[in-house]
């Protein structure tokens, strides 16, 4: 079990202290303009301290590429590091306190320890991530032509049993929720026939949602493309829709920002995905040409504000059936993950903010008259609205830090879990 090492809550206060009297001024300023439009900030800052984003376990090390990963300093070498991580960055946001583990990169002997220990750090446990889309040691079926959808029946019945070690793993650990992205697809015209793959990932999928406890989801993830470069099974939302609506109720749809074509309306997918019940959660991250696991928020801010404008729409219409997941899914190749997963689970918080800002009445009127550019109008408002006060008092009002970057910095993290984390020296490639 790893040594415990933290930020010290006195040394985020002591960082508070610096900041809070401009807080103070820009809230108050803030208040007062919303107020001219019937707005409460008390409210919104209220339902901002409710916001919730998943930090991906595997978000925490170092991402890198087929080419190379050049790995930082205190790389956490286990998931018991990584919580450490996930720890600080939810002792700064107070918006991640749960964890999103991917099995077998974090599998460990004790379940029951592994559970212990996030307890006393404050941490939950969300979305459980299977893994078969790489050959573990010791396998003794390759997934290299496909898992859940392989040609051969015992590969797939390999798949399938992993998952459900995985819903097992994850009932120890006090989730309730599977996330199943499979990789499996064809290089070459012709190397696969479409409808036999998809009837195989249907039978693997109805096996998998069998052993699904009552109150369990099993969110299925879209992509379109990589490792699979002609065809990929599940290639987009309507395959992804499809096989959610043939499982079962309790399977549905997950939505990765970066798994789309450039230029897709993923807003409109996703108020498909509501309006059909079948919309499970999110891997929020951004991309400028394929799936590029950027920073959330980093590249189409505005993209990312119109999805919480369906989102909150949702919740606004009271719509049945509406309950998704928030996790950030993020490759950090040259930055400190902790600051990168720090400042992206407060860009998604950002992009609710400023969505429950728009005047939704307004909005139905101006859409009802087709009055385009009011409509426009109506939803930039909100965008361009700072809500940064709303953000920083959610934070301070929850002992979070009102400059999580200063304060991490500050308390020089990094460079003292260094010195507890030995360079593994190979730096290799690939995500992880
Ligand atoms: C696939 C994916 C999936 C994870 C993996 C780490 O690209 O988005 O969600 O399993 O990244
Ligand atoms: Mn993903």
């Amino acid at each position: 079990m790893a040594e415990q090492i933290r930020i010290s809550d006195e040394q985020v206060a002591e960082n508070n202290q610096l900041h809070l009297p401009g807080l103070e001024e820009d809230y108050a300023a803030l208040g007062r303009t919303l107020a001219r439009q019937s707005i409460d900030i008390g409210e919104i800052t209220e339902r901002a301290r409710a916001f919730e984003i998943a930090v991906p376990s595997w978000g925490v090390g170092t991402g890198g590429t087929r080419f190379a990963r050049f790995p930082g300093i205190g790389e956490p070498r286990n998931v018991y590091e990584k919580l450490q991580d996930c720890a600080v960055i939810q002792q700064l946001s107070r918006c991640t306190p749960r964890v999103s583990p991917h099995f077998p990169w974090d599998r460990v002997d004790d379940f029951t320890e592994l559970r212990e220990y996030a307890d006393a750090l404050g941490l939950g446990w969300d979305s459980i991530n299977s893994n078969t889309f790489q050959d573990q040691p010791g396998q003794s079926l390759s997934y290299k032509f496909g898992s859940l959808t392989h040609t051969d029946a015992a590969t797939r019945e390999q798949a399938v049993k992993h998952n459900i070690q995985c819903i097992e793993w994850g009932r120890q650990l006090g989730s309730d929720c599977l996330t199943v992205w499979v990789g499996d697809g064809a290089n070459h015209p012709g190397q696969q026939h479409f409808q036999r793959a998809f009837e195989r990932y249907l039978d693997s999928g109805r096996a998998i949602y069998a052993a699904l406890p009552d109150d369990w989801e099993m969110h299925i993830e879209h992509k379109m493309f990589e490792p699979a470069f002609y065809a990929t099974v599940i290639q987009d939302w309507g395959s992804n829709l499809l096989a959610a609506m043939e499982l079962g109720e309790k399977a549905k749809s997950l939505v990765d920002l970066g798994h789309h074509a450039p230029n897709t309306n993923i807003e409109m997918i996703v108020s498909r995905l509501i309006q059909f019940r079948k919309l499970g959660g999110f891997h929020f991250n951004d991309s400028k040409y394929g799936d590029d696991d950027l920073d959330s928020g980093s590249i189409h801010p505005y993209q990312q504000f119109l999805i919480f404008n369906e989102l909150v729409d949702a919740q606004h219409r009271r719509q049945a059936g509406f309950g998704p997941r928030y996790l950030l899914d993020q490759s950090h190749n040259v930055t400190d993950p902790v600051e990168s997963l720090v400042n992206s689970a407060l860009e998604v918080q950002r992009s609710y903010v400023k969505a429950l800002l728009v005047n939704r009445e307004a909005l139905d009127h101006h859409q009802e008259n087709n009055d385009a550019i009011m409509a426009s109008n109506t939803l930039k408002a909100a965008f361009n609205t700072d809500v940064s006060p709303i953000l920083a008092m959610a934070r301070y009002q929850q002992q979070g830090a009102i400059d999580p970057i200063g304060s991490y910095r500050a308390a020089g993290y990094r460079a003292r879990v260094a010195k507890l984390r030995p360079a593994s020296g190979h730096s290799g490639s690939g995500i992880v």
